[in-house]
């Protein structure tokens, strides 16, 4: 059907140049001079100041008036390095920009078509091709430059003290998992992903998995560097923090990682823009599949205590998934339950069934 309807489509403009052709026939026969510029010339490139005027303007103004809306406030320290930076490769497109458009348009207008004049032959201008060749390259060099070494400072190695944190992306969730109490991330192995729970591949004969736990919001504290460890678990996704003017993508089979730190809370944000529903998102920022629209976290921006507060109330991966006990090598069974937070719990009754489950699974 689509086929047919452009195939239409593309007869009638056939159609409509034989007309306009027979028209012009008839005119030449008729003893019209279609060589002959009327009127129409000057008026076409009139209009093309117009147009410069007009779409230059609106630029600008669009710019500078609606410059909040398109602009997030920043919640970074590197944010605001990059965002100089940004705003440096702006300012100098924009006067390049103008400068180039404003003569184009001049130029159009004053060379428009005129029989009397004749053009000006010259085979080449030395001074003219150094100005264009080094400007450029000066400003080039700076601007890249400038960007190398931000860069290398963004990518660095993550401080030993730095709060590391895992990113895993699969179509449509981002699920984070955080070290526990030993700061240590466990081992994963891709090979481990089940469907029944173990969604990271957790490694459990590494002692440092035992007190790893999931979390479906990415909590960060303020003012502390934080490692982002990413992963994907099938297709390209990025992680994108646009408040933190974090983006990095999460590649199947290659980790990435991203180091920043925060410098406002949720509530310090909230304040600052007087708008007491503001939450920080983080936003999928490569098109993943048909639910990529809906790929996107809540994030969370604590003080200290607060974080570790938020922390302390979580509960280990393995404490929620007992059944895995079994893949505990029985040396680490008993210091597994003591980190996993398993066995403290034996008090408080709803934790009885599962403790009952976790039994059997440990003596099997
Ligand atoms: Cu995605």
């Amino acid at each position: 059907m689509s086929l047919i309807i452009g195939l239409g489509v593309i007869l009638i403009f056939v159609i409509l140049y034989q007309i306009l052709k027979v028209g012009r026939l008839v005119g030449v026969a008729k003893g019209k001079d279609y060589n002959k510029i009327g009127t129409s010339n000057r008026v076409n490139a009139a209009l093309f100041i117009v147009f410069m005027v007009a779409s230059l303007g609106s630029f600008f103004w669009y710019s500078f008036v609606f410059f909040s809306d398109y602009t997030l406030p920043v919640a970074s320290i590197h944010g605001k390095e990059t965002d100089g930076l940004f705003w440096i490769t702006m300012a100098v497109t924009v006067v390049a920009f103008s400068i180039i458009s404003i003569i184009m348009f001049i130029f159009i207008y004053k060379y428009q078509y005129d029989e009397n004049r004749k053009a000006k032959y010259f085979a080449d201008n030395h001074y003219l091709e150094l100005a264009w060749t080094i400007i450029p390259a000066i400003v080039l060099s700076v601007l890249i430059f400038t960007g190398l070494r931000a860069w290398n400072k963004i990518t660095a190695e993550a401080s030993k003290d730095a709060e590391v944190i895992e990113m895993i992306g699969q179509q449509f969730a981002w699920t984070a998992r955080y070290p526990g109490k030993d700061k240590a991330l466990g081992k994963t192995n891709f090979q481990l992903i089940d469907n029944n729970g173990n969604e990271f591949g957790l490694d459990l004969s590494d002692k440092g998995s035992f007190d790893d736990f999931k979390s479906l919001e990415l909590h960060l504290p303020v003012g502390r560097e934080v490692l982002l460890r990413i992963r994907a678990k099938d297709v390209l996704h990025s992680v994108y923090l646009p408040h933190f003017r974090v983006k990095m993508d999460a590649v199947p089979g290659m980790p990435t990682q991203f180091k920043f730190t925060p410098t406002l809370t949720t509530q310090e944000m909230r304040d600052k823009l007087g708008n007491p529903n503001f939450n920080y998102e983080l936003a999928c920022a490569e098109i993943c599949g048909k639910g990529h629209f809906s790929m996107k976290m809540p994030v969370v921006v604590d003080d200290e205590e607060t974080y570790a507060k938020w922390k302390a109330s979580q509960e280990a991966w393995l404490k929620q998934n007992p059944d895995y006990m079994k893949y505990v090598p029985d040396n680490l069974k008993e210091a597994a339950k003591v980190i996993a937070g398993i066995v403290e719990e034996k008090e408080t009754t709803p934790a009885q069934t599962t403790q009952a489950t976790v039994a059997e699974a440990g003596t099997k």
